[in-house]
């Protein structure tokens, strides 16, 4: 058997599969390529996918067992009831006759519907629509200063699960939504299971847990009517976040371009709360934890978003799957803000137990501390995705809790909401949840209870069992309450006067965007205020954003029609925070889509080589047709009836398609929405949308022709040659910055 750990088996396996196949298309569905006939030779199950992984292959109470994946699920070539017993039949029940009733006797029917009635779950209160992936935590070593955490110790490996998620909608909604993301990390640590459970926004709507489900009842869907779905444009949010005025800077991150990510690979992650570390020396500090994207931290344009929304809902978990399976690893690092552990608990003025505040980079840089690669898909989404269950006390020693009032609150719920959502207090002995250190914590029975415990005495102190389990110390790695001294105050209802504060860093955030990213906000806050009904209500959040800034009050104001209130509190004097802002820089493309529009009239040495380059760059090459199957040599993945330019973050040209035979409106109604009589309108949509949507959109050959029908030879990020390569050369160039930004004026900055 393998001695390493499974992740590294599996990883390592992939990496040798990849490097000898010629890359294929993701989104295969199953390991091999079906038949035509249906098989009726019997065979043991086929394997999973090779970049498919699974939760480790230990006990419910943290043994390995060193079982293959494959073993876990079903076994053996026939089909059994849920006992073993194999059965001749599944097609039929069994009745008195063949026109006769089923016989309640059918054991085998009532086992299989009596299975399918109960094979839901209650959904997650919140975050319910989700995406996973395993992957490998490699520590730097460089926060061993810091922190005992023994998963943290250089080249330290440790196999992990990563949920991402919306927190609105519900399990079936879609992904593209303007929402917060979940980023939550389960870190299978020796030491005891580490979930790092945060977001993809650095601060909260909340100061105080207790006000969690407040924010939530007004950010779901009205209670009569159960409308909108998986949104914050509706009265209810927005009545609530304008009284309730800390929610203000989170509001503000939502608006923003971080709202609507381009990618799950494509977002920062945070802890939120501030940390307590301790070190081997007992010494601590504060930190707050950042996932930093290798990627770059990008976003879709609104309007991609929400055609996203009806032509892939399943977009960012798709996107999350494939790039893996492309061997686009995601990659993040993780870092921290250190600060020294004082009695206030500031830093620079800033109350560190407060999560509507962040930081400043600037301020406190973030120091990396380790990698992240997500390498392995879920072999199952229910076992894995829909049941891992994360708990912010799930915590190693070296790591401790503050007293952030929302943090606190969260270290009940976790567990409580697991107790309905999973039916009982063993969740943690689901495979996906179970810890990768020995367990002997004296818990007994309960539904589901998966190990069998030997003994007579779960009790301490006890003789009877040997006296087993014993206390740890630190030489054991125990884990440590850090022994915090709690001033003397009187119990009350209330936050101290330092988080008072609502309006200064919704500000500081503004202010540190670029006028493109600001022109977005003010997109942002008009689309959501237009789309209440009471005018109360975008009066009210008109006067926040009037304390916020006045510019950006004044642009929303006239979008809705409405006259700019003055600020009822002086401007806070804040410095820009550049980190903040997303763009102006450049990163890799892996994995990025590029959709590259053929005819059977194309140079197609031409494509070919390109579609290799885009390959071997990482990327994923898709062709786009006037029909299905096959041109030449090369497999067509989209039709113009079936593509849209949002499915792709480029878009080549090599070809100038006539109007095909299903160009008809009635068709397809796309066919219509252009009127062209040597082009096929859809190839004209196409282009003009992904122009809209500024991406980068280049064309050699004949495909020169569709921009210049399209209107768009010569603008910003457009780009024409004779050389397939070359052209792709210059467009790869553009990917890199994301956008072709400049080819929209602002009127702000
Ligand atoms: Fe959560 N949150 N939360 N939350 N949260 C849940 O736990 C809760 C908060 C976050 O992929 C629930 O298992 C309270 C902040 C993520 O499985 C529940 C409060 C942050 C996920 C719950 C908060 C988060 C959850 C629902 C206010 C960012 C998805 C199902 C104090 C730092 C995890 C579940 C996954 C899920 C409660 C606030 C992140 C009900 C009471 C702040 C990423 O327990």
């Amino acid at each position: 058997m393998d001695s390493r750990k499974p992740a590294k088996v599996v990883k390592d396996a992939v990496e040798k599969v990849v490097d000898v196949l010629t890359p294929d298309i993701p989104g295969a569905p199953g390991s091999a390529p079906p038949t035509l006939e249906e098989p009726t030779t019997p065979r043991e199950p086929l394997p999973p996918k090779k970049e498919q992984g699974s939760p480790g292959t230990v006990t419910p109470t943290g043994a390995p067992t060193g079982v293959p994946a494959v073993a876990k699920g079903q076994q053996g070539a026939y089909l059994t009831t849920a006992q073993g017993a194999r059965l001749r039949d599944t097609d039929h029940s069994l009745k008195a006759g063949p026109r006769g009733p089923t016989l309640l006797q059918d054991h085998h029917f009532r086992e299989k519907i009596t299975h399918f009635d109960h094979e839901r779950i209650p959904e997650r209160v919140v975050h319910a629509r989700g995406a996973g992936a395993h992957g490998v935590f490699k520590a730097y070593g460089t926060a061993t200063a810091v922190t005992r955490a023994g998963f943290l110790a250089k080249d330290h490996e440790t196999d992990v699960f990563v949920r991402f998620s919306t927190v609105l909608g519900s399990r079936g909604s879609a992904d593209t939504v303007r929402d917060t993301r979940g980023f939550a990390t389960k870190f299978y640590t020796e030491e005891g299971t580490f979930d790092l459970v945060g977001n993809n926004m650095p601060v909260f709507f909340i100061q105080d847990a207790i006000k969690f489900p407040d924010i939530i009842h007004a950010g779901k869907p009205h209670p009569d009517r159960e409308i909108p779905q998986a949104q914050s444009a509706h009265d209810t949010f927005w009545d609530f976040v304008s009284l309730h005025t800390e929610a203000q800077h989170h509001t503000m991150w939502n608006m923003s371009d971080r709202g609507i990510p381009r990618s799950y690979r494509t977002m920062e992650g945070f802890g939120v709360h501030t940390f307590r570390l301790i070190n081997a020396a007992g010494e601590t500090v504060l930190a707050k934890f950042h996932w930093k994207p290798r990627l770059g931290v990008h976003s879709l344009d609104w309007e991609e978003a929400q055609l996203i929304n009806g032509i892939d809902p399943d977009f960012h978990r798709r996107d999350l799957y494939d790039a893996i399976e492309a061997g686009a690893y995601p990659e993040w690092e993780l870092g921290i803000q250190v600060f020294p552990d004082t009695e206030e608990e500031t830093f620079a003025g800033i109350d560190l137990l407060d999560p509507t505040k962040i930081v400043p980079e600037e301020l406190a840089p973030v120091q990396p501390v380790g990698r992240l690669v997500l390498n392995r898909t879920p072999t199952n989404f229910f076992a894995e995705t829909e049941q891992v269950a994360f708990h912010l006390g799930h915590l190693p020693p070296g790591i401790d809790v503050t007293n952030d009032p929302l943090l606190q609150g969260r270290l009940f719920s976790y567990v409580d909401t697991q107790l309905t959502r999973l039916g009982g207090p063993n969740f943690s002995q689901i495979p996906i949840n179970r810890p990768h250190a020995a367990v002997n914590d004296m818990l007994r029975d309960g539904f589901h209870q998966h190990a069998v415990h030997a003994g007579v005495a779960p009790y301490r102190p006890n003789s009877l069992d040997g006296g087993n389990p014993f206390p740890a110390g630190d030489a054991e790695h125990a884990f440590l309450d850090v022994p915090v001294t709690v001033a003397q105050a009187p119990k009350v209802r209330a936050n101290p006067a330092s988080f008072d504060d609502h309006f200064s860093q919704a500000r500081l955030f503004w202010l540190s965007m670029s006028p493109v990213e600001q022109e977005h906000i003010v997109r942002a806050y008009t689309f959501e205020l237009a789309k209440c009904y009471h005018q109360a209500i975008k009066e009210r959040q008109l006067q926040c954003l009037a304390n916020i800034d006045p510019v950006l009050c004044a642009q929303v104001a006239a979008g809705l029609g409405l006259p700019a209130p003055q600020p009822t509190e002086p401007l806070a004097d804040v410095a820009p925070s550049p980190a903040l802002s997303q763009v102006g820089r450049e990163w890799p493309a892996d994995g990025r889509l590029v959709g590259i529009v053929v005819d059977g009239d194309s140079d197609l040495d031409g494509v070919s080589e390109v579609r290799r380059a885009v390959f071997a760059a990482d990327m994923v090459p898709l062709l786009i047709a006037p029909h299905g199957g096959k041109l030449g040599e090369l497999p067509v993945q989209r039709t113009f009836a079936t593509a849209r330019s949002v499915e792709f973050d480029v878009v080549l040209v090599a070809a100038a398609p006539p109007p095909a035979p299903d160009a008809l409106a009635a068709r397809d109604a796309k066919a219509g929405a252009a009127s062209s009589v040597t082009v096929d309108p859809r190839v004209l949509l196409l282009v003009q949308e992904a122009w809209r949507h500024a991406k980068a959109i280049g064309a050699w050959g004949t495909g020169a022709a569709v921009l210049e029908q399209a209107g768009l030879t010569g603008t910003p990020g457009v780009v024409t040659g004779d050389s397939a390569p070359e052209v792709l050369a210059e467009v790869q160039q553009l990917l890199a910055a994301h956008r072709v930004w400049q080819r929209f004026p602002t009127s702000l900055g």
